[in-house]
C-alpha cells in the first residue's frame, strides 16, 4: 500500500468505528433472525454454529497470551479467559452458551459433539485462532476489535428474540446480557492498543486490515450457514444427506 499522512487518534478512532458498516449484524442470516423470520432448524443451526466459536475465542485469548511478554497486559487479558471458560463456581460463558443450546432445544452433548458444525465455520473460526497465534499480541488484540459492535448485537437479540420466538425459554438469553458489560470493557482495552500503537499510516492502514479480516471470519461463518440452513445447500448436499463432514482434526 501507498504512504499518506497518519490519521490523528481520533480520526482513526473514527476509521475502526466506520467498519461497522461489515459487521454481521448486516448478514442476512443475523437479519432474518433479528426480525423474526428464522425457524427453529436455523435457530439452532446457528447455536450449534456458533459454539464452535464460543469454545475456540479462549484458546485465542490464551494464544494471546502466550505471545504477550507484557505482564500489565497479560493482567488485564486473561480476566477474558476467565470469562468463558469461569473459575471456581463461576460458569463462564462456554457454559451459558451450552444453557442457550438446551433454551432453542439441544442438548449439551450435541453442541459438544460439534456434528453440526459446518466446514466452512469451522475453517473461518480456526483462520482467526492461527492468525491470533502467530501475530504479534498487538495485532492479535487488534483483531478482537469486532467487539465495538457487539452490545448492539447482542441488545439487539435481548429485544426482538423473546418477542418472536416464545418457544426458546428465556433461560437461554443470559450469555447475551453477560456480554453487554464484558464486550465493553474487552473493547476499551483493544482500543487502547491500537490508539497507542498505530501512530503512522502504515500501521494503521494494517490495524483497519487486520479488522477487516475478522470482519471476514464473522461474515463468511453465516454464508456457510446460509447455504446449509437457509438454501438447502449443506455441504455434499447433491451426494448425500449425511453430515460425512470432518468434526476436527485437532
Ligand atoms: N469476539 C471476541 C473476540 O474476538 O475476542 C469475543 C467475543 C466476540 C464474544 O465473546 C462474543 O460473544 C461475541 N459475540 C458476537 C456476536 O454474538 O455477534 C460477536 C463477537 C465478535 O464481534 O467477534 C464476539
Amino acid at each position: 500500500k501507498q504512504n499518506g499522512p497518519a490519521l490523528d487518534r481520533d480520526a482513526f478512532r473514527a476509521a475502526l468505528m466506520a467498519k461497522g458498516a461489515y459487521y454481521h449484524i448486516h448478514h442476512p442470516y443475523q437479519v432474518d433472525m433479528a426480525q423474526g423470520r428464522s425457524t427453529p432448524e436455523q435457530i439452532r443451526g446457528w447455536v450449534a454454529n456458533r459454539f464452535y466459536y464460543q469454545i475456540n475465542i479462549p484458546q485465542k485469548d490464551a494464544a494471546l497470551l502466550a505471545n504477550c511478554p507484557d505482564a500489565a497486559t497479560r493482567r488485564r487479558w486473561v480476566q477474558r479467559l476467565l470469562d468463558h471458560d469461569g473459575y471456581q463456581e463461576n460458569g463462564g460463558g462456554i457454559e451459558a452458551w451450552l444453557t442457550l443450546g438446551e433454551a432453542v432445544g439441544m442438548t449439551r452433548e450435541e453442541l459438544w459433539s460439534q456434528e453440526h458444525v459446518l466446514p466452512g465455520v469451522r475453517f473461518a473460526v480456526d483462520a482467526y485462532l492461527n492468525f491470533v497465534r502467530r501475530a504479534d499480541w498487538r495485532e492479535g488484540a487488534i483483531s478482537s476489535l469486532t467487539e465495538l459492535f457487539a452490545p448492539e448485537i447482542h441488545q439487539s437479540r435481548l429485544e426482538s428474540w423473546p418477542q418472536h420466538y416464545p418457544w426458546i425459554d428465556a433461560a437461554g438469553y443470559g450469555y447475551f446480557r453477560k456480554r453487554l458489560n464484558e464486550a465493553r470493557r474487552d473493547v476499551d482495552h483493544g482500543l487502547e492498543v491500537a490508539l497507542d500503537i498505530c501512530t503512522n499510516y502504515q500501521a494503521q492502514q494494517r490495524a483497519l486490515d487486520i479488522l477487516q479480516f475478522k470482519l471476514d471470519v464473522l461474515w463468511s461463518m453465516l454464508d456457510a450457514m446460509s447455504m446449509a440452513y437457509q438454501l438447502g445447500r449443506p455441504p455434499y448436499h447433491s451426494v448425500t444427506d449425511e453430515r460425512v463432514y470432518h468434526r476436527g482434526l485437532a
